[in-house]
């Protein structure tokens, strides 16, 4: 980190910071024609993140020219979803700057703070695997692989979560509105994407059969950028996110007919296209605009890769080499098809030239195992919209099955199994299986997802491809969610380990001995405290509730999903509160249960889980027996600026989805790295974290991975459990008969039904006891406050493999074949 080191030196030279208040005064005059004695925190916001922006476009344009004279590979990771959350902070951070600025915001008048929460969050994703794309440019950018991100920039992203009476309000998430300092907007540059027309046939000049795609209906794209610098800012690159503007022709013929209306109206639908984010976390909704999106970004995000790659190169031939495209799920899955007509029918090649060159070009990460997730296109959807890709899709697919038939001959059921087109029920595209074809490499994104998808969903194609699926464990970027979200357990570390951590997250092993001196100890548990005040202080602006910061602030912070089990944590809490009651003078661990979480607009089961927490925490927090002992909060709009207040300030983290069902999981790494502790049950990265903190440091519980498969396949009966268990019956009756809904009896009967009599399918009833058992091992090692304390910092020190630096670099090595630059 010699490099941060020497930048911090010099940093007011570098980042002109005595010349910083007069820029941002300028700015709020040239750039938003404001009187400079307004006091408006809005518009100092916007003149400071102009100020900043411009000091990086310097560095970011030196690092394109790096890019360029070194002729460095480049890495694209093509995602329909970004979470970036505020970036003052994050460029303020990157930049080595935070404390600068304070003072400078402090002398015009303001704390840096309150300037920060005038930014609204880009929302541009559902969750974990649009903020794990956002790490992943963090870490590229800041250990000098030049890699950049493509999206789209919906002018709507997360809808606004609001509670009502109990029940999630969506409202519209305009975040544009009042303008986003940090894009920079190319209007000179403009693709043309195509949609509709027909596949037409024509002869070469040699005679040979060619494919041209005509009567399209054409969108234009542009480009907006968003820088991303990297820590201590040697490079900085940035992520390219399309806007759909209309085409500039008018339908001619309606014009002509002088229906004027008529011909906008086609110009004015066409930008639709980016209008709005798909709010579904894992779940196909299979609408042809969706479908349109994802073309939309990767035909675009092509045009420029080639456009870029022919700048240095006379030929497609050596692409693999100059270019790796990682394909964040199968969303952006068409580029394969893509990749191959433009080869073939722009730019002259043969099938296997061109197939070559694609198969060694891309690669895809699974995220999901969840059927409802995987993505299948209708056949005649796909072929209305894009006709010359479904065309390339069969050739491919009639390729690959010949080659399958090859190898496993006479094996029918495992070629319809594996082939791209699923037949019953109608003919769909199956992308996955696309996606999987086309790629050199998949992978999963923990250790045990990875396996799942070598033995189970992936498992045919594991034994026709061997080699091709791999496991890359998520991460995230310590400097966002460590560095910049806490900075008292920051300071602390940094006091005794020194600054390296953050950019080498295995140094954090050196707090290890730490946790044996009572000194440090108590300077940790301050830390967490002085962020829970801060958390509370927050709970009572956003909800009008005072939570108390001595008590264990226990949190589960997600996307609503039913295999996340929110269900059984609420179980828990209606346990708790039917123990006090039984027992008003029992001695027992006063906890504050927070839940965050947006529910898709369309998911019914979710929402009225929300429901029901909300309705617990109603008659939870009303009752005199259980006051000072149990406090229950749904924070609404859970997002990334809420995620950097929670995280701090937890103290266990709640990770308990079904064994099996949750690939990775993200925010488990977050919190353990804040120094929560994890219950949670053995199902995605949990298995590495308990491996990495120790079984004695973690509260892990209930069935396993194999035995919830094993339980499917042999039948499972959770009236069983319901029967052998009174605290489990009792707490079944209570939600069943109306006990939290007294004037409308039935409503919470879903969710009943869903466990008592529709399988229990995520098997909460089974786990029910088990996680009991687990919450009452936590509630006695709070006691002592000093084991927890060791045990808070254990979970922290031992957190560097969970760096998205090291994953990065697992696929820089491993998949992309690229290497740092300037190393
Ligand atoms: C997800 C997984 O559900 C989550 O476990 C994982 O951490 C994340 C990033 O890999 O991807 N898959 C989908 S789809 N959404 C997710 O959040």
């Amino acid at each position: 980190m010699s490099r941060v080191c020497k930048m911090s030196k010099n940093v007011r030279e570098v980042f002109r910071l005595d010349e910083l208040k007069d820029d941002i005064r300028r700015n709020m005059v040239a750039l938003l024609g404001n009187d400079p004695r307004s006091k408006r925190k809005f518009s100092y916001y916007n003149a400071l993140a102009y100020s900043v922006r411009e000091r990086l476009v310097d560095l970011w344009m030196r690092t394109q020219s790096d890019y360029y004279d070194s002729m460095a590979k480049r890495v694209y990771y093509l995602s329909m979803e970004f979470l970036p959350g505020r970036f003052l902070m994050n460029y303020l951070t990157n930049m080595g700057i935070v404390d600068e600025c304070r003072e400078i915001v402090a002398e015009l008048g303001f704390s840096l703070e309150e300037l920060e929460e005038e930014e609204w969050d880009a929302g541009l994703g559902n969750g974990g695997l649009g903020r794990l794309a956002s790490c992943y440019l963090d870490s590229m950018v800041s250990q000098n692989i030049p890699g950049y991100g493509y999206g789209i920039l919906y002018d709507y992203g997360i809808f606004y979560q609001s509670i009502v009476n109990g029940n999630q309000e969506e409202r519209c998430d305009n975040w544009r509105r009042h303008g986003c300092p940090w894009e920079i907007t190319r209007l000179d540059t403009l693709y043309e994407v195509k949609f509709y027309g027909r596949s037409e046939t024509y002869y070469d000049s040699d005679g040979n059969v060619r494919f041209r795609w005509v009567d399209t209906e054409n969108v234009m794209a542009m480009p907006c950028d968003i820088l991303i610098p990297g820590y201590g800012c040697s490079h900085v690159s940035n992520m390219r996110l399309w806007t759909a503007q209309s085409s500039r022709e008018f339908n001619l013929s309606d014009f002509n007919r002088g229906d004027y209306i008529g011909a906008m109206h086609g110009k004015v639908m066409s930008e639709n296209i980016t209008k709005v984010l798909y709010p579904n976390d894992q779940f196909l909704q299979g609408m042809e605009l969706r479908l349109k999106q994802q073309y939309f970004l990767v035909s675009a995000t092509f045009q420029d890769i080639l456009r870029r790659y022919l700048k240095q190169h006379t030929s497609l031939a050596a692409l693999p080499e100059a270019v790796a495209v990682q394909l964040n799920d199968t969303h952006p899955a068409i580029a394969i098809p893509e990749l191959m007509r433009l080869l073939m029918d722009v730019y002259g090649m043969g099938w296997d030239v061109a197939w070559d060159i694609c198969t060694r070009t891309f690669a895809y990460t699974n995220h999901t195992v969840l059927p409802e997730a995987l993505e299948t296109w209708p056949v005649d959807l796909l072929g209305r919209l894009l006709p010359r890709h479904m065309q390339i899709i069969y050739e491919i697919n009639r390729r690959f099955l010949e080659g399958v038939a090859a190898t496993f001959p006479g094996d029918t059921e495992r070629l319809s199994r594996m082939s791209v087109i699923q037949e019953e029920g109608g003919q769909r595209v199956r992308m996955a299986n696309l996606a999987i074809v086309g790629s050199h490499t998949v992978n999963g994104v923990a250790a045990l997802h990875s396996n799942i998808l070598q033995t189970g969903l992936f498992r045919d194609f594991h034994e026709y491809y061997p080699r091709k699926i791999r496991n890359v464990t998520n991460g995230v970027t310590p400097r966002r969610w460590l560095m910049q979200c806490n900075p008292a357990l920051s300071r602390l570390i940094t006091q005794s380990i020194g600054p390296e951590w953050c950019c080498n997250l295995e140094k954090l092993r050196e707090l290890v001995p730490l946790a044996e001196d009572s000194a440090f100890r108590d300077a940790w548990a301050r830390a967490k405290l002085e962020n829970k005040r801060l958390l509370s202080r927050y709970v009572l602006r956003k909800v009008q509730m005072g939570i108390n910061p001595n008590t264990l602030f226990d949190m589960q912070f997600k996307r609503m999903h039913e295999y996340k089990r929110q269900l059984l944590n609420v179980m828990h809490v209606i346990s708790l509160f039917n123990r006090i009651k039984d027992n008003p003078s029992a001695d027992i661990t006063p906890r504050t249960v927070l839940f965050g979480g947006k529910a898709a607009p369309g998911y019914y089961q979710a929402k009225l889980i929300i429901r029901l927490i909300n309705e617990v925490a109603r008659v939870v927090n009303a009752d005199a027996d259980v006051a000072g002992r149990l406090r229950v909060a749904f924070l609404p709009n859970y997002c990334i600026s809420q995620a950097e207040k929670v995280v701090p300030a937890a103290d266990l983290s709640e990770q308990i989805s079904t064994a099996g069902m949750e690939a990775s999981g993200t925010g488990n790494m977050k919190f353990a790295l804040n120094g929560a502790l994890t219950i949670g049950t053995l199902d995605g990265a949990n298995v590495e974290i308990m491996e990495e903190v120790g079984a004695e440091n973690i509260f892990i519980f209930g069935l396993k991975a194999h035995e919830v498969a094993e339980k499917r396949r042999s039948g499972y009966n959770p009236r069983e459990f319901y029967e052998n268990d009174a605290e489990l019956r009792r707490v079944m009756d209570m939600i069943g008969s109306g006990f939290f809904s007294p004037d409308e009896r039935g409503l919470f009967s879903p969710v009943y039904d869903s466990l008592m009599h529709h399988g229990d399918y995520y098997m909460l009833m089974a786990d029910y006891r088990p996680y009991m058992e687990a919450q009452a091992a936590v509630d006695a090692l709070y006691l002592d406050q000093d084991q927890w304390v060791r045990k808070s910092i254990l979970n922290a020190a031992n957190m560097g493999k969970f760096s998205s630096d090291r994953s990065v670099m697992e696929y820089a090595r491993g998949i992309w074949h690229v290497e740092p630059l300037g190393k």
